[in-house]
């Protein structure tokens, strides 16, 4: 069912439609280093390079005006399971890449620690290629001192995957399942038959997923106090997300996928979700006019 998922057409067609001047192919200008965004860390996880679903093209954006002193990659780079059944790589794919190793070269120290859908580059713990350090998981102590675990998060589910799947369809599901429903009970009123909700429990099956994802959370969460740390940084279920749980802070990077999400500390240790898509979008409407209420806001905010 995920796999179904990942080969949907979402992802670089839907940004060529939103920004059409994002010619992935020709692969957008590089910003000079100097002119990117600093920050201290940057957590990205869930990339699916070699699937239609990656969205590599807001990805390039993003590396291109971004910069850090450390960035971890927290697994699902790049999709050995679907690269496997059947090749896909584009040119942006490879420049995600490139744009990884060049950052390496500039200095930035790079944590690779592979996911489930990277996993045969878990062989490879505790080597180093190109700059690249690759573990299984890491220790990260922010600017203000807090200890974080890093992992991918594959290890705290066995299901997750079939469940975040349904969360996916879900809305399209719904509007489907009302239709049916009304059909369905027409058919059944017609025959005496009492009604009978489909509706109903097709959101009793997404609220399920919704709860699944909260016990990951929680179980993660709990993993993480018993190593005794402050924190977990993980990816795996594409849900940033920021939670206290018990004490225990937890942060999940999100997804390239779907979400376009970044985790980012700033230099005094402060971290924040970016929702790079929502950046994208307001920097393309302050191109095409005077900057407007909303983008003034985003300036004072930012
Ligand atoms: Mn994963």
């Amino acid at each position: 069912m995920f796999d179904t998922y990942l080969d949907a057409d979402v992802g670089n067609a839907d940004v060529l439609r939103m920004f059409p001047a994002l010619n992935i192919d020709g692969v957008p200008d590089p910003v000079e280093p100097g002119d990117r965004r600093r920050y201290r860390t940057i957590w990205i996880s869930d990339v699916h390079l070699g699937t239609r679903g990656c969205n590599a093209a807001m990805l390039l954006d993003f590396l291109d005006r971004t910069d850090s002193d450390t960035l971890y990659l927290v697994g699902d780079i790049i999709d050995g399971w679907r690269l496997k059944k059947r090749f896909f790589w584009p040119a942006a794919h490879n420049e995600v890449v490139r744009r990884i190793l060049a950052r390496a070269r500039r200095g930035t120290r790079v944590v690779y620690i592979p996911g489930n859908h990277d996993e045969m580059f878990r062989q490879f713990t505790g080597m180093s290629f190109g700059g690249v350090d690759i573990r299984r998981a890491a220790f990260h102590t922010t600017a203000d001192g807090r200890r974080l675990l890093v992992t991918h998060g594959d290890e705290f589910d066995a299901v997750m995957l079939a469940h975040r799947w349904l969360a996916f369809v879900g809305d399209t599901l719904y509007g489907l399942t009302m239709e049916l429903n009304r059909w369905t009970n027409a058919v059944r009123r017609r025959l005496g038959m009492p009604y009978w909700s489909l509706s109903k429990m097709a959101k009793h099956k997404v609220k399920n997923a919704v709860e699944f994802i909260s016990r990951y959370e929680e179980v993660v969460a709990r993993a993480a106090r018993d190593r005794g740390v402050d924190g977990v940084v993980c990816g795996h279920i594409h849900t940033a997300e920021f939670r206290t749980i018990d004490g225990v802070e937890y942060w999940n990077d999100g997804d390239w996928v779907e979400g376009c999400n970044a985790l980012v500390e700033h230099a005094d240790g402060r971290m924040e979700i970016l929702h790079w898509a929502d950046e994208m979008a307001a920097r393309a409407g302050a191109q095409d006019s005077a900057p407007g209420p909303a983008t003034i806001t985003r300036l004072r905010a930012a």
